[in-house]
């Protein structure tokens, strides 16, 4: 069952300087504004670690209706920094923020409220501004201009977003797309263009280069409107016959593939599938050529995610980092605002499958900002302390599960459903977003389809479905929770 929303509890317990403050009256009386004599109240809360934070802010226009705003503050210590933010423009001039609207929430009545938030950094200490403005109106939480203002701060009472999901979809349809946009890192979460975490669940295509003939409209209708997946992970291999030996056909096959899944709303995973050799610098000339390429042709499009390699094992993380440091790059020219997901050691178990754990990634993240790393698991290998150490890194790292399979790690023998259900309980607890390998009907046990289904027509209901295909769907089809506000 999905859960309803609620302010992460281990996002806050994690944090240690957890910071939440109202601002009603402050200590700076208003302006004398004729246009919002009463401007506007601001809730800042900071979810905040060693040297970094997320920051929530809510604004309510207790003025007239304006239609576009600027929120400005100061922060108190000069080394406090915005790094990335979402929902607004964000500019910084030494301590001075202001905080753009965009086309979707400029337009705020009286009485309306809108949240926005970024990622900051911090040197010596993290404290909240005091001091809010509203197209330059002091906000004093509604406060008249007469009333003194408190002398001490009103309670951490900071009402946490509990508002159910919507029961209206937002204007612009009801896929995932539609509702989500753009997606972004915030925190350790993936948030959508609200500034909300949301999880992603879908289904990963086998090896393009064997399983084309999985991929049709028949097949994509399914997983888009019998399935209910929010995503299509594209398997490209580098190697095993795939893009080393066919470049620009195998960056069209993607670059199609990605159409599809745009067409039904769905987000694409668009995976470069290093797995043999495991160091991923053995491809970096191929991928800065097919990453290039794909970037370029989808820039504009709001539900591509790139992997960069899905798999690097016998090296060390500093090699893998040192390739992701080389192909963001080559993406952000083209795709400035897309989530990249780096893959991490052994076979992108954090380094756990070679005795390694992720405090080598939280010591030494890869210098690039919206990205997450990668997570792989096959549920009938990989099991507790698996488990265990992802709930650990997701509390510092942005995690998503590209790749897992329901079966052991070689894809087959059969599905190990209590530690599936383990598995993915966690997932949708920790709102980490996931892809099951394989949306297939490859004759193996990870495969969701019947061995010869591909050579039907017929893509939907449970006949077509092996056991693993039977169990994913029906995790995958339970209803969505994606917050609009
Ligand atoms: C497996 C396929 C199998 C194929 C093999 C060869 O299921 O049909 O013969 O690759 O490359 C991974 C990899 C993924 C593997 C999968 C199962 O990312 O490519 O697919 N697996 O072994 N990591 C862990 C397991």
């Amino acid at each position: 069952m999905k859960r309803v929303p609620r302010p992460s509890r281990r996002h806050l317990a994690m944090a240690g300087a957890v910071g939440a403050l109202t601002l009603g009256a402050t200590a700076v009386l208003p302006a004398t504004n004729a246009i919002a004599a009463t401007g506007c109240a601001v809730t800042y809360t900071t979810n905040s670690w060693a040297g970094g934070f997320t920051a929530s802010v809510t604004i309510k226009n207790l003025g007239a209706a304006v239609n576009g705003w600027t929120l400005g503050f100061s922060f108190p210590h000069s080394g406090q920094r915005v790094a990335q933010g979402w929902s607004a423009t964000f500019n910084q001039t030494g301590s001075a923020v202001t905080a753009q609207s965009l086309s979707y929430n400029g337009s705020l009545a009286t009485g309306a409220s809108t949240n926005i938030g970024f990622n900051g950094s911090w040197t010596s200490s993290n404290p909240a501004p005091t001091s809010f403005t509203l197209n330059g109106t002091v906000c004093t939480g509604g406060t008249t201009p007469t009333t003194a203002p408190p002398t001490t701060p009103p309670p951490t009472s900071t009402p946490p977003p509990t508002t159910p999901p919507p029961t209206t979809p937002p204007p612009g349809g009801t896929t995932p797309v539609a509702i989500n946009g753009q997606l972004r890192v915030c925190g350790v979460n993936l948030c959508n263009q609200y500034g909300k975490p949301i999880q992603l669940r879908g289904m990963s295509t086998h090896g393009l280069q064997w399983f084309s003939q999985c991929y049709n409209d028949a097949s994509l209708d399914a997983l888009s409107k019998d399935w209910l997946a929010d995503l299509l992970r594209v398997s490209m291999y580098v190697q095993e016959d795939g893009y080393e030996t066919d470049p620009a056909g195998f960056t069209n096959r993607v670059n199609t593939l990605v159409d599809e899944a745009t067409e039904r709303g769905m987000y694409a995973l668009i995976d470069f599938h290093t797995l043999t050799p495991g160091d991923p610098m053995f491809n970096l000339a191929r991928a800065k050529t097919f990453f290039a390429a794909v970037s370029a042709r989808h820039a504009s499009k709001n539900n591509v995610i790139y992997e960069i390699t899905n798999e690097p094992n016998g090296v060390s993380w500093s090699t893998i980092k040192n390739y992701a440091e080389q192909v963001i790059p080559v993406i952000r020219a083209n795709d400035p605002d897309a989530v990249i997901v780096v893959g991490t050691r052994a076979w992108s178990s954090l380094g756990v499958s070679e005795g390694g754990n992720s405090t080598e990634v939280v010591n030494n993240p890869v210098n690039a900002g919206n990205i997450m790393y990668a997570f792989h698991f096959y549920a009938a290998s990989h099991r507790d302390s698996y488990r265990a150490e992802l709930e650990r890194a997701a509390a510092r790292l942005p995690m998503f599960v590209t790749e897992f399979g329901t079966v052991t790690y070689t894809g087959g023998g059969a599905v190990d459903a209590a530690s599936s259900t383990a598995w993915l309980d966690l997932l949708d607890r920790l709102k980490i977003s996931y892809a099951n390998w394989t949306f297939s009907d490859a004759d193996e046990g990870s495969a969701a389809f019947r061995p010869g289904t591909c050579y039907g027509g017929t893509y939907t209901g449970p006949s077509v479905l092996t056991d693993s295909g039977t169990f994913m769907r029906n995790r995958i089809r339970t209803p969505d929770n994606f917050p609009t506000s």
